[in-house]
């Protein structure tokens, strides 16, 4: 038993866990542990014991917790742990968080934990440290009070950013553990993020004109008073960049994610309707907590049209190879895109057959496709609903730093890759980075969405929700594109596909809510419908056997 045992047990029980119905766990998914908030107050304390004990195990280094439930209705919110470079917790430490969480009674908790420090060597009287976040949901205030109990009981440093977007959590983790080093991410503020964003935005841009106005929806989120504190650092002088914020009113709880965001506009395929669409706005959408971005604009003749993940994956491959290439690299720095089954087909035939660049599909979740794109010099991974981001290897930014150009043209594209490693967000996907890059990349080339949606055509598809009686009798295999059980399911889908002209369509269980995602495309939209629905009820139909 350790030292930290009594303050433990006494703060434990002032943070309880609100017990489940019998056989029934919380577990730490993909957006970490995510529920109605008042579940969350005891999970919010125990993960302060398990964010203290990956530091230790980590030499000391800061580990992140974001509060937050991203695109979620406001009365939902979530914790979740960010690992040392900014990056999302270390999978096997999942189970660890599940196993803290799930401990019965206050002195259960302090037998896993001293358990888990021993199993993992884990000294628990090193140094400990912790960053913490959260987003502008009203419940987040008390679930950081229990946070920081479970720092305080288990005698962990730490600092309360406060009010945050996700990403700017991740940065301020990798911020804090690179300062003072060669590999220095940043300064280790808040404006130090903005200040980083706002010098590379410049850099990148070089002098080139943006054109119209940008309307950003952001889903009455964190990401509205964060985007209008950026904008105040970039130099009138140097970029003139007209943004017109909307829906970013944080006063009122109700409205946040309503009918507005990244999400809204992805699911429904339209424009959010306030304010009142205006034909030919460019336009962008943020999520709950800005790490999700969805362009679109409404077009005078055609009507609403979109530009997800898949369009910014392929732009920013694009523009980056092309640079690549300008600077003399080609050879030198392996590019690739990374990709889930979400990804509309015709994106991935574009990328394969037009870019002429290596594609991966992984399982739904970023950690998998940040995992991946690490094994290119250059790894672009979006997921089709807007999260995502691009890596560069040290490799990669060493040389686009030192390399000797051999013409002014060189130069200049070595000049542009080496702003774009620092305006684009190395931790996680980042919607207000994100944007910056996609309006640098439109910029150098001169052009509008309309000449950006014109890259290719998406197929039609559809994205369906079933409710099932168990979700985790649906098994996947081959990046989540094939079911292996329930038995006879997948066999069903094949001769469905079947039917239908270009169609593709998979079933899995959601990471993140009690149900089955149904995908379906096809080269009409009455086919990804039909498609679909069909595929809708075949899941309905072995869901409830
Ligand atoms: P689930 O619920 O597992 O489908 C959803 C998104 C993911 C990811 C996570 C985390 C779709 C189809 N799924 O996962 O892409 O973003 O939420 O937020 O968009
Ligand atoms: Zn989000």
């Amino acid at each position: 038993m350790s030292d930290h045992d009594e303050a433990i047990l006494a703060a434990s029980a002032r943070r309880p866990i609100v017990p489940l119905e019998k056989g029934k766990f919380y577990t730490y998914g993909t957006a970490g542990f995510r529920m109605k908030a008042d579940l969350l107050e005891g999970i919010s304390f125990r993960v302060g014991l398990l964010a203290s004990l990956r530091s230790r195990k980590l030499n000391g280094q800061a580990i992140g917790v974001m509060v937050t439930a991203s695109h979620n209705p406001a009365v939902d919110n979530g914790v979740k742990i960010v690992d040392p470079l900014g990056e999302m917790l270390e999978q096997d430490w999942e189970r660890y968080a599940t196993a803290l969480v799930n401990a019965t009674s206050d002195q259960h908790l302090v037998e896993v934990y001293n358990l888990l420090a021993a199993e993992l060597k884990i000294d628990l009287t090193a140094s400990a440290k912790v960053v913490y976040g959260r987003d502008t949901r009203p419940s987040g205030h008390k679930l950081v009070a229990a946070l920081a109990d479970g720092l305080t009981a288990t005698k962990t440093e730490f600092v309360d950013f406060k009010i945050l977007t996700t990403p700017q959590l991740h940065y301020l983790v990798r911020a804090t553990n690179s300062e003072g080093t060669p590999l220095a991410y940043g300064k280790v503020s808040e404006v130090g993020y903005y200040e980083k964003l706002a010098e590379a935005f410049v850099r990148a841009i070089r002098g080139r004109k943006i054109t119209g106005t940008l309307q950003v929806d952001c889903a009455n989120g964190v990401g509205g008073p964060k985007l209008s504190e950026f904008l105040k650092h970039i130099p009138k002088d140097k970029v003139s960049f007209d943004v017109k914020v909307v829906n970013d009113d944080v006063l009122r709880p109700e409205v946040l994610n309503l009918d507005s965001g990244a999400d809204f506009v992805k699911t429904k395929q339209r424009a959010p309707p306030n304010p009142k669409p205006q034909p030919g706005v460019r336009s962008c959408s943020l999520d709950g907590d800005a790490d999700r971005l969805i362009y679109y604009w409404v077009d005078p003749e055609t009507g609403f049209v979109m530009l997800d993940g898949d369009r910014i994956s392929s732009l920013a491959a694009s523009f980056i190879g092309d640079l690549v290439e300008s600077a003399g690299l080609k050879d030198d720095l392996r590019i690739g895109v990374v990709q889930t089954a979400y990804a509309n087909g015709a994106s991935t035939n574009y990328i394969t057959q037009h870019l002429k660049l290596p594609v991966i599909c992984t399982p739904t979740g970023v950690k998998h496709l940040h995992h991946v794109a690490q094994g290119f010099d250059i790894g672009v991974y979006f997921e089709a609903n807007g999260h995502g981001t691009v890596l560069f290897s040290p490799d990669a930014i060493n040389a686009f730093k030192n390399k000797e150009p051999q013409s002014p043209a060189q130069k200049d594209a070595l000049d542009t890759l080496a702003a774009l490693a620092d305006l684009i967000n190395q931790t996680v996907g980042d919607a207000i980075s994100d944007m910056l890059l996609v309006e640098v990349i439109l910029a150098h080339k001169s052009w509008t969405l309309r000449d950006w949606a014109l890259t290719y055509a998406d197929l039609p598809n559809r994205l369906v929700r079933v409710e099932v009686s168990d979700k985790d009798r649906f098994k996947t295999t081959d990046a989540e594109r094939r079911l292996l059980s329930p038995d006879g399911a997948q066999d069903e889908i094949d001769q469905a596909v079947k039917k239908y002209k270009d169609a593709r369509s998979f079933a899995r269980a959601s990471g993140t809510e009690n149900a089955c995602r149904v995908y379906a495309e096809a080269a009409t939209r009455t086919e990804a419908n039909e498609l679909a629905d069909r595929v809708a009820r075949i899941i309905e139909r072995y869901g409830t056997l």
